[in-house]
């Protein structure tokens, strides 16, 4: 049996939950509320020591960090394969996913919150409960310095140190990916794989902002390859179904209104 731990806004779940449908594995979810708190609970720590999401249990093994976990299913479900199987293939899909891992992932993180993430715990945790939910996240969370980080930014938003820094990484990747893909229809080469299935969710949390124009008139690859994402039949069930109303509600309000400082910080008008 497998059952994934994930959460709606999660893109690391989404990912992952995208390539278990995309593969045809049943799977049992069990929803945990990351802007709640759920991922403190020390039932769930058991599982997933650093707090975070998403965690997979199959027949009662825990596999845990997300690109690991999409790696894992190809391995162990080999029937629908999503990571390419020419090495230089592999390769490349290799340096997308280290990249997001190690780089844009934190990046997401924070402009996420910057934007929209602390404007939603401030609205729905009293303020008791959201010093709770602060002081909660452990030494290693989504990076080391998480715990620290995510407190400056709830506080000082976009005036936070080293936000600035991270969303201008942020649009480096997505430039990136514009130049690769003027080069091929998919992120590596002309079939969908792995590394599309990956990124998926990081332009889309951009797009759930309400900032599309981030890459409109001005990655039009990008645009080109998110068009033909959002055509991809189990898109809208993997990725936006699974986010509550309340939530996307709330990304495309707060994430709106964020667009300004965001432009201004990446240096487009
Ligand atoms: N390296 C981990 C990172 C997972 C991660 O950062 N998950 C985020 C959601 S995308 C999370 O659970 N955050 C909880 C928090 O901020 O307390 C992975 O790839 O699985």
């Amino acid at each position: 049996m497998l059952e994934l731990y994930h959460h709606g806004s999660s893109v690391c779940a989404a990912k992952v939950r995208w390539a278990m449908i995309i593969k045809n594995l049943d799977f049992e979810t069990h929803y945990i509320d990351i802007l709640k708190g759920d991922q403190f609970d020390p039932e769930y720590i058991k599982i997933n020591p650093k707090s975070v999401v998403p965690s997979l249990v199959h027949d009662g093994n825990i596999v845990n960090e997300s690109t690991v976990i999409m790696e894992y299913l190809d391995l162990a479900f080999p029937e629908i394969q999503l990571t390419p199987k020419n090495p230089l293939e592999y390769v490349k899909t290799r340096y997308w996913t280290k990249a997001l891992d190690e780089l844009l992932h934190p990046a997401c993180g924070t402009l996420t919150f910057a934007c929209a993430h602390r404007h939603i715990v401030r609205k729905n945790l009293s303020e008791q409960e959201l010093e709770d939910f602060l002081a909660s996240t452990p030494g290693h969370s989504v990076t080391t310095d998480w715990a620290g980080f995510k407190k400056q930014i709830v506080k000082y938003g976009f005036e936070a140190p080293g936000v600035e820094e991270k969303i201008q990484l942020y649009d480096k990747y997505l430039q990136q990916m514009d130049q690769e893909l003027q080069k091929s229809k998919w992120l590596v080469g002309d079939e969908f794989g792995l590394a599309d299935v990956s990124l998926t969710p990081y332009v889309n949390r951009v797009a759930m902002m309400g900032m599309s124009g981030w890459w409109e008139d001005r990655l039009p690859y990008l645009a080109e390859w998110w068009a033909r994402i959002q055509e991809v039949p189990t898109f809208q069930s993997a990725i936006l179904d699974w986010c509550p109303e309340g939530l996307t509600n709330d990304l495309m309000t707060f994430g709106s209104k964020s667009w300004p400082d965001v432009k201004r910080i990446i240096g487009i008008n």
